[in-house]
């Protein structure tokens, strides 16, 4: 009897320490299935299209308080979203380039707790290397690379996890610039992670698909491209830039959009923006809205006034707040 009981403690120590071992990392880093891309399309692993739809955060460095668990948790139950977008600046203040080894550090334990929350909560999240003021993104290149190493390795078993490499290249970045970037960023992704989905910026502010499908990037799996509309701004002509992109194969991801003017501030356009929504529906082009945070701006979509960082009620959204959740939560 004694031996028996010896021998149960045993195999329960044994139990214990394997599965310490086997995870190390969160048990629940695999519950969303992988997303590939298949045609112009992002796809379960059955091959089934998906349309993933969320919101991005502000800058990271400025409004941090907003990715928190119970936000993450309460965005997905209560406005059906799937998938976040974590907004790392590059250039400007506190930007991860500009910044100091302190700011950096932070950011990067920031990215690591969004990582964490959007698994947790059952989102997809995508690390967004937001460059804006630095123009062409091979101006940080080498912190790219090193950057999207260091993720790509962190994060390779999270099925989850999506990269966007450059938010809006514009100051008359070339596509063949932002190519030959793409090309070492994407290698550098690869070498460490070989299947996750990876969302690349195009020129004039993520807007000039029709140029790159001439010449997309070759050679590699589950590359998706950049389209960002700002309704206020940007209307059928773009539209029209998106359906050539996509005639010729280009699959695309709307990874920032808002219906305010381009300036993300201004009068909303709800009538273009309807439109928006119908295009995007009937390509099942994923979209993003810009942004979480109750800054003073038409394109955030809490009220100033609102405090607080989970657990909105309708009045607590701004025009375009309410606007947008309505679009999540149509079938
Ligand atoms: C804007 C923010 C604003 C901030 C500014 C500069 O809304 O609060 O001061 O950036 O950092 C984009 C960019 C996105 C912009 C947004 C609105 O990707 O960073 O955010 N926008 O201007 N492209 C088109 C519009």
């Amino acid at each position: 009897m004694k031996r028996r009981k010896t021998w149960i403690c045993m195999t329960c120590l044994l139990a214990v320490m394997f599965s310490t071992l086997f995870y190390s990392t969160p048990i629940y880093a695999a519950k969303l299935p992988a997303l590939k891309v298949k045609g112009t399309q992002l796809v379960n692993t059955k091959g089934k299209s998906v349309q993933l739809k969320g919101v991005s955060t502000h800058g990271l460095a400025w409004y941090p308080k907003y990715v928190n668990q119970k936000a993450f948790t309460y965005m997905k139950k209560n406005w059906k979203i799937n998938v976040v977008r974590l907004a790392l600046y590059t250039s400007e203040y506190n930007g991860y380039c500009t910044g100091d080894a302190a700011n950096r550090k932070a950011l990067e334990k920031k990215i690591d707790q969004g990582v964490k929350y959007a698994t947790k909560a059952g989102l997809y999240v995508i690390l967004d290397w937001h460059i804006l003021s630095d123009g062409n993104p091979k101006t940080y290149e080498k912190q790219s690379l090193a950057f999207f190493k260091k993720m790509a390795s962190k994060y390779k078993k999270y099925t989850n996890v999506l990269y966007e490499i450059c938010n809006e290249p514009n100051g008359g970045t070339s596509w063949s610039d932002i190519k030959s970037y793409a090309k070492k960023v994407v290698k550098a992704i690869r070498s460490k992670d070989k299947n996750a989905v990876i969302i690349i910026g195009t020129p004039n502010w993520s807007q000039d698909v029709d140029i790159v499908a001439k010449s997309p990037v070759k050679g590699y799996k589950n590359l998706m491209y950049t389209l960002h509309f700002y309704a206020g701004t940007h209307g059928e002509d773009l539209r029209k830039k998106a359906k050539t992109a996509l005639k010729k194969g280009l699959p695309l991801f709307v990874s920032e959009f808002g219906i305010s003017d381009a300036s993300g501030s201004g009068a909303l356009n709800k009538t273009e923006g309807s439109k928006w929504m119908k295009f995007l529906k009937s390509n099942k082009i994923s979209y993003i809205g810009w942004n979480l945070s109750n800054k003073d701006e038409s394109s955030a979509l809490l009220k100033t006034s609102c405090k607080k960082t989970t657990n909105w009620k309708n009045g607590d959204l701004t025009p375009w707040g309410k606007w947008l959740v309505s679009q999540f939560k149509k079938k």
